[in-house]
């Protein structure tokens, strides 16, 4: 009954979208590119879960033509990200800054529509680069929130996250990992790992130098770009619908 409602919801809203009305309620940030394609970069509320829960999000328009949600961010370190199973379920963070978006509303996206996944990472001299993948989706907490990752479709930075493909989340407190001890607790994030990683997305959030050799691997870092101890300077993880504005235009 619960999943009825549900969808009747969203029919409800997709059809106020598709009639441009001021009860626009998008679902991911597609839905705003679509809905208006001058639409800046910037935090706006997202409807995933149906009309009562606004979800701010950060929303990238301008990279590699933009629609982007962005469900990671990591920019200054002004964030704590060696967190607990029900922060990284719920969410964390400023949407404005550093965040994470929750693995509860990162499944709600992807049960809605089909994404690829964008990487987009900067060092501390001025170098960009990305990674590109075909699919992303999750599993609901039941199933451990398992990681389904389509294929690594090209990106600078190199393919650091398929051996995180079918893993479950852990946190230091939920260890879900392929490893004798808990991937969390010693690489100081949580994420999908495996035995471990080869990308630590929200570990230790570091200035360039200063660290000894003991604690490579804790960085927030992307192996095949920038190897296993630079902390890089910013790194956002991001999905957008692989079917542009198609139920609006
Ligand atoms: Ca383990």
């Amino acid at each position: 009954m619960m999943q009825l409602t549900l969808f009747v919801a969203l029919l409800g809203f997709a059809a106020s979208a598709a009639s441009g009305s001021q009860s626009f309620l998008p679902v991911d940030c597609n839905d705003i590119y679509c809905h208006d394609n001058k639409s800046p970069s910037g935090v706006y509320d997202i409807f995933p879960g149906g009309p009562n829960t606004p979800l701010k999000v950060y929303s990238d328009m301008n990279t590699d033509g933009g629609r982007w949600t962005v469900f990671l961010k990591r920019m200054d370190g002004s964030v704590n990200f060696y967190r607990d199973w029900s922060n990284y379920m719920a969410g964390f963070g400023n949407q404005s800054g550093e965040y994470w978006l929750g693995l509860e509303n990162i499944l709600l996206l992807t049960q809605r529509k089909e994404n690829e996944l964008r990487v987009d990472m900067e060092d501390w001299e001025g170098g960009k680069a990305y990674a590109k993948y075909s699919f992303l989706s999750i599993d609901s907490e039941t199933d451990g929130c398992q990681l389904h990752l389509g294929s690594f479709t090209g990106g600078d930075a190199g393919d650091s996250l398929t051996s995180h493909n079918n893993m479950k989340f852990t946190t230091f407190d939920n260890d879900q990992d392929q490893w004798e001890k808990n991937c969390a607790q010693s690489y100081l994030g949580g994420f999908w790992y495996n035995q471990c990683h080869h990308a630590n997305p929200t570990g230790l959030y570091t200035a360039p130098q200063g660290l000894v050799d003991e604690y490579e691997h804790v960085q927030a870092l992307w192996s095949t770009w920038k190897g296993w101890k630079l902390c890089l300077k910013t790194l956002a993880l991001k999905i957008r619908s692989v079917t542009a504005c198609a139920s609006i235009q």
